[in-house]
């Protein structure tokens, strides 16, 4: 009995590699697709965003946008972005601040569904030149997100290089407070 279990489990296991069950770099269309955004943690106001929510929101525009990676490489061109700046997301939450001074020790880390991880500081979100390009998108040259990076983003416009945080696959904000 335990042996012809084992021989179903291993079958199965094959059966489930070959179909591209296992993580073989192959990516597939719609794999990592996100509907939905989650923002918790140091807020008031758990929130779980979809596309339409996100549009009920104030939006912003921008222009052609170059996507350069970490090492110097342009990957891509974006034509336009539609979205809403992650300060006004964040300002629907409403950031748990219990000391005058608990602003500035709050990092907001964006995560996809991929796993793909970005750190940003409330600095740079709510008081620095790079917050009006801090950007949750849900339009791309004027149609919704496809398989490759939607159906929910986020980029950072202004950063110097911006490949690193221009996260595809979006699925949550969190707000933590990183030192005491
Ligand atoms: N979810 C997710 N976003 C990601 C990555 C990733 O691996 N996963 N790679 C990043 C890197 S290293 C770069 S350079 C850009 C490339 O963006 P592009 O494919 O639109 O040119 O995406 C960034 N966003
Ligand atoms: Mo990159």
């Amino acid at each position: 009995m335990l042996k012809h279990l084992r021989l179903i489990l291993t079958v199965a296991t094959l059966a489930w590699a070959s179909a591209g069950g296992a993580a073989d770099g192959n990516v597939e269309a719609g794999k990592y697709t996100t509907t939905q955004l989650a923002v918790a943690g140091a807020v008031e106001n758990r929130l779980l965003l979809t596309v339409d929510d996100l549009k009920a929101l104030p939006s912003r525009e921008m222009g052609s946008l170059p996507i350069v990676c970490q090492s110097g490489a342009t990957t891509s061109t974006i034509q336009s972005l539609k979205g809403v700046l992650l300060r006004d997301v964040l300002e629907k939450a409403v950031l748990v601040l219990k000391d005058h001074n608990d602003a500035k020790k709050m990092a907001v880390i964006a995560t996809a569904s991929d796993g793909y991880k970005v750190v940003f500081s409330w600095s740079e979100i709510f008081n620095s030149p790079l917050a009006e390009g801090i950007l949750v998108f849900y339009e791309r040259d004027g149609r919704p997100l496809d398989e490759a990076e939607g159906r929910i983003a986020l980029i950072s416009a202004k950063d110097t290089r911006t490949g690193p945080r221009h996260v595809k696959w979006l699925s949550g904000v969190e707000v933590r407070k990183i030192v005491d």
